[in-house]
């Protein structure tokens, strides 16, 4: 088992973890067993990603947005790729909210099993609820007020702060641009240095991902399902229509919007583009890792593509680091789909917010495995859905990491195109 590479050693996990919870149904074993003895540890898993998620957010986009270089001499480069960046990642968060309201995955629950979600998760959904009426009761403008926080560590200390937290990281990255570099220089390596350590914290959680999935689908089916294995297959059969909704919009993102793209803006033909850049895919798949698999992005660029190394150089690691348009994508379909699982009706507002958060969320997200399911609680907080509901989707994420991986990685090669075009339209 120990030499087994991660991703399936999860899917082991996931595997077994749905077998114990069935097999736990048919026998009658008692509950008590699971929920107080199994459960506790996909508990401390999901604990384990929100305790992270605030200070990966801060150093991440700390580092970078300081990264940017001097904010005066954004180059004509510099701005155009930040600007396609975010362009294809609000496309890929607008897509993926457009296939999860008509795939309406979370509705393919019972009603019976809805209730039971929303009766396990009823005391966070109702303080949730509270939060967001008392702030409706302060005035239209009042969530706009609430962007700025009285006091950033006590903001740090609560996630249900995460917008501001963005946001702050966001003012900070950009302050430590125009302060004297003598000044900024040891902030950033600061900074950087707390980046490496989350990172470094991310990896350590998910080499126990393998068994916290266990504990959490097998506690989720027997608390669910109780001794009614019908309930247990209605989340299973919810769960498959979640996959297949973040998959179609994947592919869609691989299969028209970047191809569009490349025969609007470039003059490559797309089959030669996918040819060039395989290796990159598949080292993205198989590792989940935009951050692991940049070396070979850019060999495959300048190598295969003939992208100038100036321009790889400078758009790939900025890619790696702040665009991943498969990360934003499958995070406005899971916020979306938890809340339509716990019932929860979400108003254009907050649909609106989830496009808003997921963009950020994604540009804070590192490179490294299980990144964007750690975002998410952002998402999640910030429309008021109890993070907890992360539990619902944490068992086929892994999977749907190696496929979000993959999109993030396409997407800055086809940025990297788009702009090294531009930069030299005779030779692109
Ligand atoms: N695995 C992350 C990456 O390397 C993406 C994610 O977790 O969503 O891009």
């Amino acid at each position: 088992m120990r030499k087994l590479p991660l991703h399936i050693k999860i899917i082991l996990g996931l595997a077994l973890g749905l077998l114990f919870g069935v097999l736990s149904i048919i026998c009658q074993w008692p509950p008590e067993f699971t929920i107080y003895y199994i459960k506790p540890f996909g508990t401390l898993f999901v604990n384990a990603l929100k305790m992270i998620a605030v200070p990966l957010v801060l150093a991440s986009l700390i580092v970078g947005v300081s990264n940017l270089g001097d904010i005066s001499k954004l180059s004509r480069m510099g701005a155009k790729t930040i600007g396609l960046y975010l362009a294809t990642t609000v496309l890929a968060t607008s897509l993926g909210m457009l296939a999860v309201n008509v795939m309406k995955p979370g509705e393919k629950l019972s009603v019976e099993t809805r209730d039971d979600l929303m009766s396990l998760y009823a005391k966070e959904v109702e303080k949730k609820a509270d939060s967001a009426s008392e702030l409706k009761s302060e005035g239209p403008l009042q969530p706009i007020v609430k962007l700025i926080p009285t006091n950033i560590i006590s903001a740090a200390s609560d996630n249900k702060m995460m917008l501001q937290i963005v946001l702050f990281a966001i003012a900070a990255g950009i302050a430590l641009l125009e302060v004297p570099k003598k000044k900024g220089t040891p902030v950033i390596a600061f900074f950087d240095g707390l980046n490496d350590i989350i990172i470094k914290l991310v990896h350590y959680i998910m080499q126990v991902a393998p068994y916290c999935v266990f504990a959490l689908i097998a506690s989720l089916i027997v608390e669910l399902a109780g001794t009614d294995a019908a309930k247990a297959f209605d989340l299973l059969y919810a769960l498959m229509w979640y996959v297949t909704t973040v998959l179609l919009g994947l592919g869609a993102m691989i299969l028209l919007v970047y191809p569009s793209v490349l025969m609007v803006f470039t003059k490559i033909k797309y089959a030669d583009f996918f040819r060039g850049i395989r290796p990159a895919q598949l080292l993205a798949f198989s590792t989940s890792s935009s951050s692991a698999t940049l070396p070979v992005t850019m060999d495959c660029l300048e190598q295969n593509l003939k992208v100038p190394e100036e321009v790889a150089s400078f758009v790939l690691p900025l890619g790696a680091t702040i665009n991943m348009d498969g990360t934003s994508l499958y995070q406005s379909v899971a916020a979306v789909f938890i809340a339509q699982a716990l019932g929860m009706e979400l108003s254009i507002g907050s649909q609106l917010m989830i496009v808003l958060t997921a963009t950020l969320a994604s540009v804070g997200s590192a490179g490294v495995p299980g990144a964007g399911m750690v975002m998410l609680v952002i998402v999640l907080e910030s429309i008021g859905v109890p993070a907890a509901g992360i539990a619902l989707i944490v068992a086929p994420d892994r999977l749907l990491d190696m496929c979000r991986t993959t999109v993030n990685v396409t997407g800055d090669a086809t940025v990297t195109m788009v702009v090294a075009h531009a930069e030299q339209p005779k030779s692109i």
